[in-house]
């Protein structure tokens, strides 16, 4: 990816919305919409875990979920699932350790947003080798989100990436609200992933202008 796409996608990584319909309190086409208009600069479609949608149905969302996102000139990424990222031509992909291989996934989506989720150094190191785009580095709190989720790491492993030099555009996930943002930026991330904060608010608009603007105040202190 060239610096200036790579500074692009760094102003876009922001406010990271992670979701599927498993996240959601209403409809997630409704949840989406509100916490768009909140602030929201970028979405992953992450149908995953006990009750979330398959087959049909599941690409039936994503489509709805995606025009959203257009309507919005919001960035649309799926989560681990490159028939889908294909079929529906998203701006990205965003992987697990466990999921398919980046190499693999670079090949196959050579101009494609390529995120990947990393948990130690020596993954960091092979992320940045294999052409990822992002990182997604957590948990940084404890999350009740991701069953399987590692070890709470705090923003640790965001300092030690930035001291080794790594400009690689990072956001932080696991456990993040509004109230906790500002730690994670200032540790070096470029923007903050949000799940539940914004999913089950009882205003997801409200939600995602509080942590916009903390992360905007946090961006300014650094
Ligand atoms: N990945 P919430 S933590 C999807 O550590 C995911 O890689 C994580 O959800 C990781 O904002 C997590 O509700 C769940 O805590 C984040």
């Amino acid at each position: 990816m060239s610096n200036l796409k790579n500074e692009t996608l760094r102003e876009a990584l922001g406010v990271y919305f992670i979701m599927g319909s498993q996240n959601c309190i209403t409809s997630p086409q409704k949840t989406l919409d509100l916490a768009l208009n909140g602030g929201v600069s970028i979405f992953q479609f992450r149908e995953k875990g006990e009750g979330a949608f398959v087959g049909t149905e599941k690409r039936q969302l994503a489509k709805e979920l995606q025009a959203i996102c257009r309507k919005n000139n919001t960035l649309f990424i799926v989560n681990d699932d490159l028939e889908l990222a294909k079929e529906l031509d998203a701006d990205g992909i965003h992987i697990g350790q466990d999921d398919e291989d980046l190499q693999y996934v670079r090949r196959e989506f050579p101009d494609k947003i390529i995120g990947i989720s990393a948990h130690t150094l020596e993954e960091v190191e092979k992320a940045v080798a294999g052409g990822a785009d992002y990182l997604g580095v957590g948990p940084i709190y404890a999350t009740e989100t991701k069953k399987d989720a590692k070890e709470v790491k705090g923003t640790t492993l965001i300092e030690q990436i930035r001291d080794l030099g790594y400009t690689i555009p990072i956001v932080g996930i696991g456990g993040i609200n509004a109230k906790r943002t500002q730690e994670v930026i200032l540790a070096g991330a470029d923007g903050v992933s949000v799940i539940t904060a914004i999913s089950k608010a009882e205003s997801p608009d409200k939600a995602s202008q509080e942590i916009k603007s903390e992360v905007t105040q946090a961006k300014k202190i650094k």
